[in-house]
């Protein structure tokens, strides 16, 4: 028995011993590592630079790369709206208003949803393929995706040479760089070739280079007109290459540079008049005049810009010595707090590498995409997904990765304009649930999930946010048009429902979900609709008055604002998600589209509407916690914003349920891939958008009249820090805590302004000072609450206490420029 003790214990320690080896070589933080090579897309790491994108597998015999890039959609230049319209929308209204859903609903089908075109796909360039001689028997196999570089690297070895591989997507030079080394010279054999599931021709130019040409495919009616041109160089040193057919064979080299350029004819949403193959053969010429620790250099440098903005600490634990899909695997059930702010930093390094100024909105998969036929096109879901996005972009100090989608905004403004017209004869513009590269603003699918005509409301929250954090008054005045243009729909658009003579929306429907026993989801004036356009007028009138404009039409949108409805509480004490209190309380819809006023929106406050926030939790306690992916991720913010971060948290655990990498189907539990891809199932990356942006809210927010810190922060991280998150009013803010108590905070001002800080402890001390507690308002105008109105009590709503921690308020004068630290004390 002794003997069996001594030996386990001795097994025990080795174990313990070659995993702490295994850390100090590999993995580590922020490093996401794997044993084995990716089988499949959902094992595979990717690498993008927000115009082209790879999916990197590392596997030793056959290495795949599969290559994305933003503008290669299909179809082209197009429009979807039903010009019928008009014939039916009186109808529908009155069907609604009289209770016969059914009918509204065929109706509405008929007129008003798109005849034919229901959205373009996003598609794949294709793949480059590099089959290695020899490579069968590798061993010591490593791969890994480093978030603070940016780069993925595979390493293994063949009896005692051992092999490198390095892949970054370089936004400065805008190409994918492969590096291929071995220990030992002569000892790198392959063969690359292209290949692609579309219309394409491949070629090798010359010994040194490989072509694919291609067209994106037809759909629905809408020829293919996307043209792309796709090269690799292969750069060799020592060793020779020779062309057969339609490939490169490179044998007993000593290293390899790749570099692979994509370009499209692509220009704007209107125009597919660039020269492919002139813009490939650019980016190709001026990246091969430079060394590859030129490119290595100015690639992590420019990442590292937006990236090393926010750092993230929450202590570590032996469990981060386990690959990545087995951590995730264990996360219920172990301590293991760095994945967690490794998960936080993925998601930010995802919108750095999908999401860059002057490029293409970050999709349904980013940019990431291996099919040529992928789950709802891959494109942009409106009624929720897109601006989940999003959500972290300015809190997390990534503004600049937000400007595609406010470049999205302006041209759906334009394309949205004639919608508007044709169908609705409004003025103004607007969007309904869906939109893709081709800025179509119809109603797609059908109709109980595409006649939500708030698309562009909600969107235009993202215009008026970006003002918030960066007080810029000449941006504002850049997208006031947009602001105005899409309050302009909804005066015309708006009609009184016949009970209370509230102005409300119809058709539409609470996204994606219908009343419990309804024939049809169309209804009039759902709560989401009304907070949306709360905000929109309100920000509006705002935006006006900032900038000293249009003050007649300004108080035509008050009266508007003053006639939305109001949000109501239901029979269950719940907020209500209709206008007539229809709540089931077994409905556990993914979507929550009704706690929109909670968040994203700041309508619902424990301090200024304690009955709706009260209603508000109500409500998401009905909903339940396991959901799709992107449904946790928006709860993980919904219980920050409720300060519960204990609730907060267990969502990340339910989040983090690792998720079988061949499940690609739809439905079934969500969760995370191996590849800390979001699960839906399948792919969908606004879950992990989501969860970058309730962890954010859970330590810190701003939306609330103050800076709130460490809001919602749960038990179990005891001891942190998180440094350089934005606020409003341009402060950025690092905390570091310990015992679960704010330690120190460190505020930078850009702006100057009142700094109202809501804390947890008792006494607050800048430069050794005692600061002066809050009273009143707070004067900096980028904290203004919202006003909402007092809710309407249907019935006998049990009012529970509230029971939130208590804290205090301090008001720090601060000067643009200047840091202050700020020592927090029991
Ligand atoms: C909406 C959601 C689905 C999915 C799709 C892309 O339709 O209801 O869950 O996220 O968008």
């Amino acid at each position: 028995m002794k003997i069996l003790q001594k030996n386990l214990w001795i097994f025990v320690l080795c174990l313990f011993q070659s995993l702490q080896l295994a850390h100090a070589q590999h993995g580590g933080e922020l490093k996401m590592w794997y044993d084995k090579p990716a089988k499949v897309w959902n094992e595979a790491l990717p690498i993008g630079n927000g115009r082209i994108a790879a999916m990197v597998f590392g596997d030793p015999t056959k290495e795949k790369l599969q290559l994305n890039e933003s503008s290669f959609w299909s179809g082209g230049p197009s429009r979807n709206d039903n010009p019928d319209g008009l014939k039916g929308l009186d109808s529908i209204r009155y069907y609604i208003f009289n209770g016969n859903y059914e009918r509204a609903n065929v109706l509405s089908n008929k007129y008003l949803t798109a005849k034919q075109l229901h959205g373009s796909k996003f598609q794949c360039v294709g793949n480059l393929n590099l089959a290695f001689d020899g490579n069968e028997n590798y061993t010591d196999y490593y791969r890994e995706l480093d978030l603070e570089r940016a780069i993925f690297t595979t390493t293994y070895k063949v009896g005692n040479v051992t092999y490198k591989r390095e892949v970054f997507a370089s936004q400065p030079d805008q190409v994918i760089v492969v590096k291929l080394t071995a220990s030992e010279s002569g000892k790198l054999s392959f063969t690359a070739n292209f290949d692609s599931e579309l219309q394409k021709s491949v070629k090798a130019l010359d010994a040194h280079t490989l072509e694919m040409t291609g067209l994106s495919g037809t759909h629905e009616g809408v020829t293919g007109q996307v043209k792309f041109d796709t090269r690799a160089k292969i750069i060799t040193s020592g060793g020779s290459t020779t062309v057969s057919s339609d490939k490169i064979n490179v044998s007993n080299a000593n290293e390899v540079t790749i570099l692979i350029s994509i370009a499209t004819n692509f220009v704007d949403y209107k125009t597919l008049t660039a020269n492919e193959v002139e813009k490939c053969t650019n980016y190709l010429t001026s990246a091969e005049t430079k060394a590859y620790p030129t490119l290595l250099k100015s690639h992590i440098a420019t990442y590292q810009k937006y990236y090393k903005r926010v750092h993230f600490d929450l202590g570590t634990s032996s469990a981060a010595q386990l690959p990545t899909d087995q951590r995730i695997k264990n996360f219920s059930k172990s301590v293991d707090p760095e994945l967690v702010s490794m998960y936080y930093q993925f998601g930010r390094y995802l919108l750095i590498s999908s999401s860059q100024p002057g490029g293409q909105v970050a999709n349904l998969q980013g940019i990431w995409n291996g099919s040529n036929n992928p789950a709802w096109d891959s494109k942009y879901t409106i009624n929720i997904n897109t601006e989940m996005n999003y959500w972290p972009a300015e809190k997390c100090n990534l503004t600049e990765m937000h400007e595609p989608l406010v470049q999205m905004i302006k041209e759906l403004s334009e394309s949205g304009k004639e919608t508007a017209k044709v169908m609705y004869g409004s003025n103004g513009w607007v969007a309904h649930h869906n939109t893709d590269i081709w800025r179509i603003t119809g109603v797609v699918d059908f109709a109980d999930a595409g006649q939500w005509p708030m698309g562009g409301a909600w969107l235009s929250q993202h215009l008026w946010e970006k003002y918030l954090y960066s007080g810029d008054l000449k941006y504002l005045d850049s997208v006031y048009p947009v602001l105005k243009s899409a309050c302009e729909f909804y005066k015309d658009f708006l009609i009184e429902e016949p009970t209370h003579k509230w102005l409300v929306v119809s058709p539409s429907v609470s996204p994606e979900n219908t009343p419990a026993g309804h024939p049809s989801a169309l209804v009039a004036g759902c709560t989401i609709d009304n907070q949306l356009l709360f905000d929109l007028f309100t920000k509006t009138i705002k935006a006006a008055k900032l900038l000293k404009k249009d003050p007649a039409l300004m108080a035509d949108f008050q009266k508007i604002l003053n006639r939305l409805p109001p949000m109501q509480i239901g029979r269950l004490g719940q907020l209500q998600e209709w206008l007539e209190d229809w709540d089931n309380p077994k409905d556990q819809n993914r979507h929550v589209s009704h706690l929109y006023g909670l968040f994203p929106g700041n309508q619902i406050s424990p301090f200024n509407t304690p009955k709706l926030f009260d209603a508000a939790r109500t409500s998401l306690n009905y909903r339940g916690d396991v959901s799709t992916g992107w449904s946790m991720g928006w709860k993980v913010n919904f219980w920050a914003r409720l300060l519960d971060g204990n609730h907060a948290r267990k969502l990340i655990s339910d989040q983090l349920t690792l998720v079988d990498p061949v499940k690609g189907g739809f439905g079934g539990g969500g969760g995370t891939y191996p590849n800390f891809f979001d699960a839906h199932p399948p792919f969908q990356i606004d879950g992990n958008f989501g969860c970058t942006s309730g962890i954010t809210e859970m330590l810190l927010q701003s939306q609330d009249g103050a800076i709130n810190i460490l809001p919602a922060l749960p038990d179990d991280w005891k001891k942190g820090t998180i440094t350089g998150l934005r606020t409003y009013g341009g402060f950025d803010v690092s905390i570091t805590w310990e015992n679960n108590q704010v330690q120190k905070i460190n505020i930078t001002s850009h702006l100057g302004g009142n700094c109202r800080l809501r804390v947890p402890n008792v006494v607050v001390l800048v430069n050794g000072k005692t600061l002066k507690q809050a009273e009143g308002e707070n004067p900096n105008p980028f904290f203004a609450t919202v006003k909402v109105k007092e809710p309407l009590i249907s019935s006998n709503a049990n009012l529970n206490e509230l029971n939130l921690k208590p804290t205090l308020m301090y008001d720090l004068p601060t000067e643009a420029g200047k840091t202050y630290t700020i020592i927090c004390k029991k």
